[in-house]
């Protein structure tokens, strides 16, 4: 049976691939499994057919026979288990890169995402800039730990991993600002991510999504 996921219908992020699905599609393009897309409307995320998968009503989710999962963090670490590709051996190393995932969504993700969340929610109150400026020292505190840790490395523990697929999934999502222009060494590991076969092609197939939509006149 072919794995199944679920992504948005008209990504607001116009094919910029900072939706979650594609961390999942990258994961499983590193790892050669073939898989079908199933396309939501905003709408049809809140309902009780996609509730019952996912309980808050978001994407993505992952169906492989009897088995549903959500959180992309879930579903990439169970891809990485169970085809080999994204996770080492070696049971320490294996450990290591698995904190990495957990790293790149309670560490990492968080202060990034509250800088989505800031201009969205909040882009308009008068103290927004003062708030933004907060926000922006704390992504920048741990991008600088990060850059830190990396330092020369092509990856983040050894060979490319789980760990650095969701890291540079999380990273990407501050290519709309200037922040990881100072961070020479981070914007070289992103690019080595994007460089690599199975991160290209995910992205063209999610991006082929937004391209069909604004062909057919239907831009989001
Ligand atoms: N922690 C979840 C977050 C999922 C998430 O926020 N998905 C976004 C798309 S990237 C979404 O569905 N947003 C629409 C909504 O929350 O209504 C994960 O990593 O899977």
């Amino acid at each position: 049976m072919t794995i199944t996921i679920t992504a948005f219908e008209r990504s607001p992020d116009r094919g910029k691939g900072l939706a979650r699905d594609m961390r999942v599609r990258w994961a499983l393009e590193e790892v050669g499994q073939p898989y079908d897309v199933r396309f939501l409307s905003f709408k049809a995320m809140k309902e009780p057919a996609h509730l019952a998968l996912q309980p808050f009503g978001q994407i993505p989710t992952y169906e492989d026979g009897d088995l549903t999962l959500f959180e992309s963090g879930a579903i990439i670490l169970h891809i990485a288990e169970r085809h080999p590709g994204l996770l080492p051996d070696d049971a320490n190393a294996r450990a290591r890169a698995i904190a990495w995932i957990f790293a790149a969504l309670s560490t990492m993700e968080p202060v990034i995402v509250d800088r989505e969340t800031a201009r969205y929610e909040e882009g308009k109150e008068s103290w927004y800039d003062e708030r933004l400026a907060y926000v922006e020292k704390r992504i920048r505190k741990r991008l600088g730990e990060l850059s830190a840790r990396l330092g020369d490395a092509d990856w983040l523990d050894g060979k490319f991993s789980a760990g650095d697929l969701q890291m540079i999934s999380v990273l990407l999502r501050l290519q709309s600002s200037a922040l990881l222009e100072e961070y020479p060494g981070l914007c070289a590991y992103i690019a080595r991510g994007q460089a690599r076969p199975a991160y290209k092609r995910a992205f063209e197939a999610q991006k082929a999504v937004f391209l069909a939509i604004s062909a057919a006149g239907n831009s989001p």
